[in-house]
């Protein structure tokens, strides 16, 4: 069997998604998500320009060899975006020979190591009141975790709440700017999670993302803060360029670390993960080298009790989706799957067999992935520009998003 085609496809269903479809000389396809938020082109272009023509006449059934041409073929190794462009291939190749064997993807992991995907679910609102609400709704949808987000006194904008029913980071052409307050938010989160766990009791599994925004010694303080309330994970403390900072908060509180949305490599998480600084690791298929390196990123992670705990933003497609629920449901370390639910255009633009039940998703038994993209619908959406916020402190010193 050989690659004769390779089509990388921009569509705007709501909000930008890249997908790279690989179609073979036999008739079987694949699929791989190549999104990365914000910076969608560069992907494309990566892909078209100097991924695509490498493909043509290669034999499909060779992942490992594949992934490494393009890692060290590249010279340039690692970056987001040469990763997500490796990381399309790479899914593509396993949705292929998963339809070659008649098998989903996670039989040829290993199989199943659980009977389904525990996911969980965001709660964002403006006011602690209105999150109780939405909380509810989760609960009562049968999701064992979610991630809680509020509004900041004192702060006109915050991570995670938009003044619409759809969070979208990605909201205009240029970047919209958000205020951030250091003060404000850690005198607030505590009284969130206080006023969570006194309305839903202790075992309703809580995690909150603070989103780059503190240095190690207020993460501590914030973690040490909210160890009455018993989080599941505090996720992106600080940003992680620096891991030695991991250590000073790691000294001070037992509330458990995630972080690992922005990695591209097992390289980024290696110190981490060895010296048992976090928890969870948050990579996932689309920025993290694709199915075969993030398993061996997570079979790392095994060595070290640290579990996966993928994202699984909007702005990853549901080709991604797909691609990481079979990696969850195969490996033994899962942790917890980001899931906060696409819109039903992109459903439409991405027909897939994965399902949500009782917090619970599953991949479904298709051969392959269980994902394809409708490049008819697809079409009928053209890519529009859109950037994430940026974040200033009051004084305006640009700060992280
Ligand atoms: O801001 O995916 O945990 N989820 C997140 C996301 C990220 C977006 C950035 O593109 O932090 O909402
Ligand atoms: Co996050």
């Amino acid at each position: 069997m050989r690659i004769t085609e390779a089509r990388v496809i921009v569509t705007c269903p709501g909000r930008n998604f890249v997908t790279l479809k690989i179609v073979t000389d036999e008739g079987v396809t694949g699929v791989g998500d190549a999104t990365l938020n914000s910076r969608e082109l560069a992907v494309a272009a990566y892909l078209t320009e100097h991924v695509v023509p490498l493909l043509i006449g290669r034999d499909p059934a060779r992942i490992e060899d594949t992934w490494q041409y393009l890692y060290r073929g590249a010279y340039w190794r690692r970056g987001p975006v040469t990763m997500s462009a490796i990381a399309a291939v790479d899914t593509a190749l396993w949705d292929i020979k998963g339809k070659v064997a008649g098998l989903p993807v996670y039989q040829l992991l290993g199989g199943r190591s659980r009977s389904g995907v525990t996911v969980y679910g965001h709660a964002n609102a403006s006011s602690i009141e209105s999150v109780l609400a939405e909380i509810s709704s989760y609960v009562d949808r049968g999701y064992q975790a979610i991630r809680v987000q509020t509004g900041i006194p004192g702060l006109e904008s915050t991570y995670g709440v938009s003044a619409g029913a759809h969070y979208e980071p990605a909201d205009a052409a240029l970047p919209t700017e958000n205020v951030w307050s250091t003060a404000h938010y850690l005198d607030h989160v505590p009284r969130v999670f206080a006023r969570v766990r006194e309305e839903f009791g202790p075992t309703l599994r809580l995690l909150h993302d603070v989103h780059h925004r503190l240095t190690p010694i207020e993460a501590a303080r914030l973690g040490r803060s909210l160890e009455p309330y018993a989080l599941t994970w505090i996720e992106d403390p600080v940003p992680a360029e620096l891991q030695e900072g991991f250590r000073l908060i790691r000294q001070h509180t037992t509330t458990p670390l995630a972080v690992g949305e922005v990695f591209n490599t097992i390289w980024d998480c290696q110190e981490l993960i060895t010296s048992q600084l976090i928890d969870y690791i948050r990579t996932t298929v689309v920025h993290a080298g694709g199915i075969t390196h993030l398993r061996r990123i997570f079979d790392l992670a095994a060595l070290y009790h640290v579990r996966s705990g993928s994202h699984g933003a909007t702005d990853l497609s549901p080709v991604c989706m797909a691609a990481a629920l079979h990696v969850d449901l195969a490996i033994p370390n899962f942790g917890l799957q980001e899931y906060m639910r696409h819109t039903p255009a992109t459903d439409e633009v991405f027909p897939h067999s994965y399902w949500f039940e009782d917090g619970y998703l599953h991949p479904g038994e298709e051969p392959g992935l269980g994902v394809d993209i409708d490049e008819e619908q697809a079409a009928r959406h053209p890519y529009r520009p859109a950037s994430l916020p940026v974040n200033r402190l009051q004084d305006g010193t640009m700060h992280n998003w």
